[in-house]
């Protein structure tokens, strides 16, 4: 049942299993009260009334959450697979991160938060250059950001205005026409242009990404979206080694279609300047598409004069074993953007140099980002490169897929479809209710884990999370199937 790559995977990293990153953490999940328990409930109640809080799950005592483990309002302690909508790098309380601000160089950088575009900090091109230098994925520039949302939005804006900047001719200057009409919405000066999406991607709820989302009807609903083209994102069998047939077919397809789109909306008056994708659908459903895909997308983009843009938001930071997980796809150039943020605390992308406006002030915003997130992601890298928390995530990501695959084996009737890399794995309930019924168990166990797509439990751990957290979480997810059956 294993495959010969992940036994071999778990040779090569047989060694990290031993020793304890996290002093101090609890032995294991300790539930107390139903969650929410009565204190969680009170806040809910007190919150309610101030703002819609349907969304809160419980209320966290941040001071007590330590390493892997996070601590609710009423005590309980929970095993997190979910790490804050995977944006937890080092986990709860990491004593790197909690050394950070005692400088007081780094405290003067938080608290005069500066307008980066306008009066950035001295220290500020040598703290870029570091961040580029150390993890940038082969890409020269950077744009600060606040979100993901925000990161793809003017990512979008740097793809509009290199495209007609291209159309244009390089310094020829902009027209009177096109001056007067951008103001008002009016072509030629806003033209119509179009970022190719898949279906069941997210990537953002802000207005221009929210067109660029297609996972769940609540994030849509009454808001008006540009017209512009949804492709097929590859649906894979499990497991791969045995559906290779089929899913190449699946890629082939898609692809297919992606240039088929490319015609369509040329011929509509709506050219694609850009394709934006997630390296694994990570809302929509965990969805994996083969580095051939990815490989023959950028084939195509380029071919149609289009940019791609991989979005990098959950999937970046470690999670999948490599930095970024488009680093697994072996394509011929770096993309000409990914974006980020969630486990790299600050938002923004890399970029080609081709992707820099030559005016300014045409991307740009209040704060671009926050010297102060900045600074925790400096210890953030340097914690994952001191402690090889790569490998950590591959050591774990492996015993974590066996355990999934061997609880597949033992209970097919119930789950299927394991996949993924690194700890940036996901299994399939047979159906929705199902699945919801697996999560509201697991919790009651001690595990906080999440839902993506209609019926799939993702695992978002932490990159600090090792062997012996894999084993509490797969027993736990045993006895819940066992409960089940
Ligand atoms: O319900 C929501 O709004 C959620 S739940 C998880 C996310 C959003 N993920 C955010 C996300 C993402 O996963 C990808 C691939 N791209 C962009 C985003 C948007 O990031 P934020 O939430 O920072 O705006």
């Amino acid at each position: 049942m294993w495959s010969r790559a992940l036994r071999n995977n778990l040779k090569l990293n047989q060694i990290r299993g031993a020793s304890t990153i996290v002093k101090g953490e609890p032995e294991a999940p300790v539930v107390k009260t139903d969650i929410p328990g009565p204190k969680s409930k009170q806040l809910l109640q007190e919150l309610g009334s101030l703002q819609q809080a349907g969304t809160v799950q419980m209320f966290v005592n941040y001071d007590k959450s330590i390493g892997n483990y996070l601590v609710d309002a009423d005590d309980n302690i929970l095993l997190d697979t979910y790490t804050q909508i995977s944006s937890l790098p080092l986990g709860y309380n990491h004593p790197e991160l909690l050394k950070v601000f005692n400088d007081q160089h780094n405290m003067k950088c938080l608290i005069n938060r500066p307008a980066l575009g306008v009066f950035p900090g001295d220290d500020w091109p040598k703290r870029l250059n570091g961040i580029l230098s150390e993890i940038s994925p082969k890409l020269p520039n950077i744009t600060t950001m606040m979100c993901g949302s925000c990161s793809n939005e003017n990512a979008f804006k740097n793809i509009f205005i290199t495209y007609q900047r291209k159309k244009r001719g390089e310094n020829v200057e902009f027209t009177a026409e096109e001056k007067s009409s951008c103001v008002v919405n009016q072509p030629p000066g806003a033209p119509k242009l179009s970022i190719m999406s898949f279906k069941n991607a997210f990537h953002g709820r802000t207005l221009g990404s929210l067109s660029t989302t297609h996972s769940k009807y609540i994030h849509k609903i009454d808001i008006p979206s540009f017209d512009w083209p949804i492709a097929t994102f590859p649906q894979y069998k499990y497991p791969l080694e045995e559906n290779q047939r089929e899913n190449e077919e699946q890629d082939k397809k898609c692809l297919a279609e992606v240039e088929e789109l490319f015609e369509k909306y040329e011929k509509k008056g709506i050219p694609v300047a850009g394709i934006i994708v997630e390296p694994i659908q990570s809302e929509g459903g965990d969805n994996e598409a083969s580095p051939q895909f990815f490989q023959q997308l950028q084939k195509i983009a380029k071919k149609n004069n289009a940019y791609l843009l991989i979005d990098e938001v959950q999937t970046g930071g470690g999670c999948t074993g490599k930095f970024w997980c488009h680093e697994h796809f072996n394509l011929e150039t770096p993309p000409d953007i990914v974006t980020f943020s969630k486990k790299m605390q600050m938002g923004g992308y890399f970029h080609t140099a081709e992707m820099t406006p030559k005016q300014p002030s045409r991307v740009f915003n209040t704060w671009m980002g926050d010297p102060g997130k900045l600074i925790i992601l400096e210890t953030v890298i340097k914690v994952i490169k001191e402690q090889k928390l790569l490998e950590n995530v591959l050591h774990t990501g492996t015993m974590l897929k066996i355990g999934l695959l061997e609880l597949e084996k033992e209970f097919c009737y119930y789950v299927n479809s394991t996949r993924g890399r690194g700890t940036f794995l996901a299994i399939n309930a047979t159906d929705s209710n199902l699945r919801d019924e697996i999560l509201t168990k697991l919790k009651a166990k001690g595990i906080q884990s999440g839902g993506c797509g209609t019926k799939s439990v993702r695992l978002r751990p932490a990159l600090i999370f090792q062997e012996h957290h894999a084993n509490i979480f797969l027993d736990k997810f045993r006895q819940v199937l066992k409960e089940i059956k």
